[in-house]
């Protein structure tokens, strides 16, 4: 293959570490940055045979995410913007993996499993987050395109979300948008603007939101789109990157895990702040009440508040299109019962990861999905967009009826169908709780959250822990669910499930129950018996309190 003798030579300048082995998780390839030259360059040439299979532009994500700036990862973006395929992300491994003088082998061994032309054309688009490995990290991406005789484009500095849009626009011609980052700022404030217009009786004080930028790409992103939204919005943004440290104290995961507000930021009673993580694919909204009691709207609150206005614009509308909620074992209980029982709209589980929920969610006309971490969007069926066109283009349809069929039609240009986005999910929230005339105080009491906690424990290794029913359930090791069935008994309104994690070397427990009290004394059982049953290192897991 000619080819093959660039890739030979340029793979020599992105050597891999004898004996490495990474495995692609919940979200790509993730680990300390040092690890990762060989794996960029690899994924600059899988990406490549992608785009050759696919006949498409695929893209490259370089980040992180919610980890440590020392951290670094990729992912691979397909050609409608979504995640790689099963199929390929065992390529991903099987390419990662392969020793330097075995990466010739593995090239070849899967252009013939997927009966690749190597004379067919690709394109991959590259981008980064603001890590400081990113940078070289990226090129050695660019260097594999190249290696395989792909173009690329790289869009340097983007969000996660916005490098899959630009991915969807490219593919589908332009007819998703522009497939420039202003054309995605020009798409979405268009759609935010006109769903806001109308909703004339907000005040300043409702229009201003306190955005924790998490020192990372979605700060300089919100600045650079701020002027676009012509002070429908007023943000005052902290953790923008200027001093802190990415991820540090700060960005949803903190705030979601910890349930404290993030350092750096400036907050008053009552006011509406939230939070995005390092790649702003994700967002959660909190506020302090007037005893300085913290609260928390996290990615379940953000789904039954997008679902409950969808519903209530469907009947104005009378549109009859089915929605449905997916989530996953970390969904608060109480969300789902809410959702269920008083929604009454369809819910489904699945295991966690959006690739997984973003699946469930396209068998439905409307799909909301929403991991509790604040990960999420809303996905509209073809045929539904084509319903909601019809009736927003229909001139013999009452009042009341076509005002909500274009609040929908703007309502799907303001979301990324393509992915989880905070910007997104950040404008339609805005315009939801403007349109609503809701403040963030009715919205979070909707429903009372079960109190909750999430632990890690660190065992010597963690495939020892397999898990069915959507990762409610573990199979194995032996008596492990047996003890979490046992424990979970002790506790009034208990639920908790163990897994291991897909980013992280590390099990992550989950517990909810009546009291806080009780939901971290079951974390922290359960977390013993997990030490004890699945091989626990380090010290014991102690008591929280
Ligand atoms: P892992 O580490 O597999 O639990 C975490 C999140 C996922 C997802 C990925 C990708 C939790 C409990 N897990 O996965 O939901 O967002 O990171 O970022 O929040
Ligand atoms: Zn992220």
């Amino acid at each position: 293959m000619p080819q093959f003798k660039e890739v030979s030579t340029q793979s020599g300048l992105h050597p891999k570490p004898a004996g490495l082995v990474l495995q692609y998780g919940t979200a790509g390839f993730r680990t300390n940055a040092k690890q990762l030259d060989h794996i960029m360059f690899r994924m600059g040439l899988l990406a490549t045979l992608r785009s050759k299979k696919t006949k498409a532009t695929i893209g490259v994500m370089v980040t992180a995410s919610h980890n440590p700036e020392e951290d670094n990862g990729v992912k691979l973006v397909d050609p409608m913007g979504e995640m790689v395929t099963p199929t390929w992300e065992g390529y991903a491994t099987q390419l990662a993996n392969a020793e330097q003088e075995d990466l010739l082998a593995a090239l070849q061994d899967i252009i013939e499993k997927e009966a690749i032309h190597m004379s067919q054309e690709a394109n991959v688009f590259v981008g980064k987050d603001t890590r400081s490995s990113s940078a070289s990290l990226s090129q050695a991406v660019l260097d594999g395109v190249s290696a395989l005789g792909g173009h690329s484009k790289d869009y340097g500095l983007v969000t996660t979300p916005q490098l899959h849009y630009m991915v969807c626009c490219q593919n589908t011609q332009c007819k998703y948008g522009e497939a420039t980052v202003e054309g995605y700022y020009k798409k979405l404030c268009q759609a935010f603007i006109q769903l806001t217009k109308n909703a004339s009786n907000c005040t300043d004080d409702q229009k201003h939101l306190t955005v924790d930028g998490a020192n990372g790409i979605g700060a300089l992103k919100v600045r650079e789109m701020e002027s676009q939204l012509k002070k429908e919005l007023h943000i005052s943004l902290f953790n923008d990157g200027s001093e802190g440290k990415l991820n540090h104290q700060c960005g949803a995961d903190f705030v979601k895990v910890q349930q404290k507000p993030p350092t750096g930021i400036k907050m008053n009673p009552g006011e509406r702040c939230c939070s995005f993580d390092g790649d702003a694919d994700r967002i959660i909204y909190y506020y302090t009440d007037s005893e300085g009691k913290f609260h928390l709207l996290d990615g379940d609150k953000i789904a039954t508040l997008i679902s409950t206005y969808l519903k209530e614009l469907l009947t104005q509308a009378g549109l009859d299109l089915e929605i449905a909620v997916v989530q996953t074992a970390y969904a608060n209980g109480s969300s789902t019962n809410y959702l269920e029982n008083t929604m009454k709209v369809i819910v489904r589980c699945t295991k966690t990861g959006v690739k997984h929920l973003h699946h469930a969610a396209q068998e439905f006309d409307i799909g909301v999905y929403f991991e509790a971490n604040g990960h999420g969007t809303v996905l509209f069926s073809k045929a539904a967009e084509e319903k909601i066109q019809q009736l927003a283009e229909n001139s013999n349809i009452n009042d009341e009826r076509k005002r909500a069929a274009l609040l929908l039609q703007n309502t799907v240009n303001v979301i990324n169908q393509t992915v989880g986005d905070a910007i997104s999910d950040m404008l339609l929230i805005e315009a939801i709780l403007a349109i609503k005339g809701m403040t963030i105080q009715q919205w979070d009491a909707i429903y009372s959250d079960l109190p909750n906690r999430q632990l890690k424990v660190k065992v010597s290794d963690r495939r020892v822990i397999d898990t069915t029913d959507a990762e409610r359930r573990a199979v194995s090791p032996a008596g492990l669910q047996e003890a979490i069935d046992s424990l979970v008994k002790n506790y009034r309104e208990a639920r908790s499930f163990v897994r291991p994690s897909g980013t992280e070397d590390v099990v992550r427990v989950y517990a909810e129950a009546e009291t806080q009290e009780s939901a971290d004394a079951l974390a922290r059982d359960v977390s013993l018996a997990v030490y004890r049953l699945a091989g626990g290192v380090g010290g014991e897991p102690k008591p929280l309190h």
